[in-house]
């Protein structure tokens, strides 16, 4: 008798099987790709997925969320701290749960990050209909909530059938572990075929290694870009998020000292060289500093590593200023290798950085010459000081948000991860956090989401337990999703929440400011009852009382001082901590020769607005194109 090449699941248990028997391989090391399962249950998920999982708990553990996009961030974060190597899933019932992860599901893609969603959907026998929650269409049966999830998964599959499991797993395999292709995969999963028994194939639950690879550049164009380096005179390299995905820092050091290459810094790159790096001359763009934005605005030749080359890395394409300057992409994603008609060195940055050193020894070339050498370093000299300046204003009575982030940062000592996404903070972070080690500085900037710092600071804490995790959130993040901080107490995860009060959505203010405007929109104050405007007392919220109604161990920072202190004392705690620290929001972090295209009313009433439209029309015709 032959052994039964058959197994007898439902769909649900065979998704779980096949889940657990996922490996990921790269570099010669193996293991497994799913660190566990995020889910809120309901009708969708409950008996189907529920009832596989209470099987599994030895191999795909299950942890409960308190908001569906939460745990998108937080399996996103996870994914990014472990380098997209591994990830998580996150399960939902259909409806509300379900489209609550769409956000989380565009964030994930938007940031290139791997995350595994499967939402609940409607019968696909159609017995009932309409179900609890469905959202009916007259011209289609065809259509519910989850087709929402199309145009923001890189993969998006329903299960119709129990037997299209046998191609859909692989395809959402082949996605998550593609580092060119990477982002949110989702498959909804109709409850009755959830429950729905089929047989098998034994195989299909085999273990899987899936083997990250790191494709090489094309020679010729290696060659060239060598070419091109040589004779520049003054190059630049911007570091993206690329480079630390791909482990290609220690790459990118040997390249930058061994030819006197000055290397500047996006925000999800941030850490590919250590802050006092000699070669590292900071954060480039909107939100640069002044040594990495004067280098950009005359560098002859631009080797951009990793990066998507968003607004804010190329200043709305205000960064780069000389006259024929050329760019070189190495890029795992041919999409973006493509961008500012760049010589595309498709590639793993490691490989591609590696391959390039080799050929510019190859050509004999010996770096950059003495003078460029000695501008960068004095810029270099100029942006330290300026930060060492902002990070210490002493501002009274209240500190200013630039030395809280110095304090954080001095407490968070080499190994801290710093977490944050949206606010005023990532812009002060990217200029003002010196970040000693790679995966250091953890920011959520290409959705820039609101609400992903609690929860993607959890991620991070499950992905790197050994490692500090310092969440810094506005007030206005910390109102729109901090339950997980439930979580966090129930699985014990510590983290160090400073949540900067600054009384309002800040840095929409700041800009509202900028561009002429002269409203309360951005402020959170009571609405006043005799002029009906938004501008009365400040809100009356004690947000020290609402962590500490969740769980979590409080503590109110008076002044930098008392701040310094509160994150001693928050070492000592196991579980999270939320240290709440109130900040002069008038008192900013200057920009540094830089822009970020915001139009503005073309015509208006207010000679302010008409003001901020003539320097607009102004700036933006720095705004250059590479096509
Ligand atoms: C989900 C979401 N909604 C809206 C925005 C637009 N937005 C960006 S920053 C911001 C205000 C954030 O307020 P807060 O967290 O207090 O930070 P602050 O600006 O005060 O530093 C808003 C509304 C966003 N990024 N994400
Ligand atoms: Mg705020």
């Amino acid at each position: 008798m032959p052994a039964p090449s058959i197994r007898r699941l439902t769909v649900a248990q065979a998704v779980v099987e096949y889940l657990v028997a996922q490996q990921v391989e790269r570099d010669g090391q193996a293991g497994p790709f799913f660190g566990g399962i995020f889910g809120i249950f309901g009708h969708g998920n409950v008996a189907g997925l529920g009832e596989a999982l209470e099987a599994r708990q030895d191999r795909l553990r299950y942890y409960q969320a308190r908001n569906e996009q939460a745990m998108v961030h937080l399996a996103a974060a996870y994914a990014k701290a472990q380098r997209r190597l591994r990830a998580l899933v996150c399960t939902t019932s259909i409806g509300p749960g379900a489209t609550n992860m769409v956000t989380g599901a565009a964030m994930a893609t938007v940031n290139r990050l791997p995350v595994l969603l499967l939402p609940g959907d409607l019968f696909a026998t159609r017995r009932v209909a309409p179900v609890l929650q469905q959202l009916e269409r007259p011209e289609s049966e065809d259509v519910s909530a989850n087709d929402a999830f199309k145009p923001v998964s890189r993969y998006w599959d329903r299960i119709n059938r129990p037997e299209q499991l046998l191609s859909a797993l692989p395809a959402a395999m082949r996605v998550l572990t593609s580092p060119a292709e990477t982002g949110a995969v989702t498959i909804a999963l109709p409850q009755d075929v959830q429950a729905e028994a089929f047989d098998f194939p034994v195989d299909f639950f085999e273990t899987r290694v899936h083997v990250v690879p790191r494709p090489r550049p094309d020679a010729a164009l290696v060659a060239r870009a060598a070419s091109w380096l040589a004779a520049s005179r003054r190059p630049l390299v911007v570091a993206g998020g690329g480079v630390l995905y791909s482990d290609a820092t220690e790459a990118l050091d040997r390249l930058a000292t061994r030819f006197g290459l000055p290397v500047a810094e996006t925000q999800a790159g941030k850490g590919s060289l250590a802050w006092d790096h000699p070669w590292n001359t900071g954060p480039v763009g909107s939100n640069g500093g002044l040594a990495a934005n004067r280098l950009a605005r005359e560098a002859d030749l631009v080797l951009v590593v990793g990066t998507r080359l968003s607004d804010f890395t190329t200043a709305s394409w205000t960064a780069w200023q000389a006259p024929g300057v050329r760019f070189v992409a190495l890029n795992v994603a041919e999409f973006d290798a493509a961008k500012a008609g760049a010589l595309p060195l498709l590639a793993d940055a490691r490989a591609g950085l590696d391959e390039l050193g080799a050929a510019l020894e190859a050509i004999g070339w010996s770096g950059t010459e003495g003078g460029y050498r000695a501008e960068v370093a004095s810029l270099r000299a100029q942006w330290n000081a300026e930060v060492a300046r902002v990070r210490d204003l002493g501002h009274q009575p209240l500190p200013s948000q630039g030395e809280v982030i110095g304090a954080v940062n001095d407490a968070a000592g080499p190994d801290g991860v710093v977490v944050c996404a949206a606010g005023g903070l990532p812009g002060d972070l990217l200029k003002l956090w010196r970040t000693p080690r790679p995966g250091g500085y953890h920011l959520e900037y290409g959705y820039s989401t609101m609400g992903y710092e609690i929860a993607g600071g959890l991620g991070v804490k499950l992905a790197q337990p050994e490692r500090d995790v310092y969440v810094m959130v506005g007030d206005g993040s910390y109102l729109m999703l901090s339950a997980e901080l439930a979580t966090a107490v129930q699985e014990g995860l510590k983290i160090t929440v400073v949540l900067v009060d600054n009384h309002g959505f800040q840095c929409i203010d700041d800009l509202a400011r900028s561009k002429g405007e002269d409203n309360p929109f951005n402020r959170f104050r009571m609405r006043d009852p005799a002029s009906g405007a938004l501008s009365g007392a400040p809100l009356p919220i004690d947000y020290a009382a609402n962590a500490a109604s969740l769980g979590a161990h409080v503590l109110r920072a008076d002044g930098v001082a008392g701040l310094r202190g509160a994150l001693e004392q928050a070492r000592g705690v196991p579980g999270p901590v939320v240290i709440v620290c109130e900040v002069d929001g008038s008192v900013g972090v200057p920009g540094y020769e830089s822009w970020w295209d915001v139009p503005v009313a073309e015509v208006s009433a207010s000679p302010a607005v008409e003001a901020a439209r003539a320097a607009y029309e102004t700036d933006v015709r720095r705004e250059r194109r590479f096509r």
